[in-house]
């Protein structure tokens, strides 16, 4: 089954909407195999966005994502990467239709509540940042018999 790393910045863990956003992919039908509240360090925030290293945001980013707890998460699910970019919206709040996390909560760009992996590769790559394997946990698959 296909896994996503989801994670709740600064900004959303400060305003309180964590159970909020925990709760949209819940109710969605995603199963939550790992979470955890966390500082992430300046080594991880590098890594984490090292694909943006040429961006002229990049400092703004690694400062912003190391400067107050976030909520790390894997999420699985059938289609959960593309389905969970769309629950959260455009990365521009500015732009994110109504009905989408950061359309509903967010006004910035530079403090959009919620980063999700925008691929296989990267998702594979942004959980083993943050996740040790024996972190993640499995289902009985029963449950699923009125999802899928
Ligand atoms: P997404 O998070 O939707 O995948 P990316 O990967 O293009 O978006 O950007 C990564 C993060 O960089 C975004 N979540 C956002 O917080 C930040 N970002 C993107 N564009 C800008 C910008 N023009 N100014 C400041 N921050 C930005």
């Amino acid at each position: 089954m296909e896994k996503t790393y989801l994670m709740v910045k600064p900004d959303g863990v400060q305003r309180g909407l964590v159970g909020e956003i925990v709760a949209r992919f819940e109710k969605k039908g995603f199963q939550l195999v790992g979470a955890k509240l966390m500082s992430v360090s300046k080594e991880t925030a590098e890594q984490h966005y090292a694909e943006h290293k040429e961006r002229p945001f990049f400092g703004e980013l690694v400062d912003f994502i190391t400067s107050s707890p976030v909520f790390a998460m894997v999420w699985e699910g059938e289609n959960v990467i593309a389905t969970a970019r769309q629950m959260m919206g455009s990365t521009n709040p500015k732009d994110a239709a109504p009905g989408t996390i950061r359309g509903d909560f967010g006004v910035t760009v530079g403090k959009n509540i919620i980063h999700g992996s925008d691929s296989p590769e990267s998702a594979e790559r942004e959980i083993s940042i943050f996740f040790k394997e024996e972190e993640l946990t499995t289902y009985n698959k029963q449950i699923n018999e009125w999802i899928y």
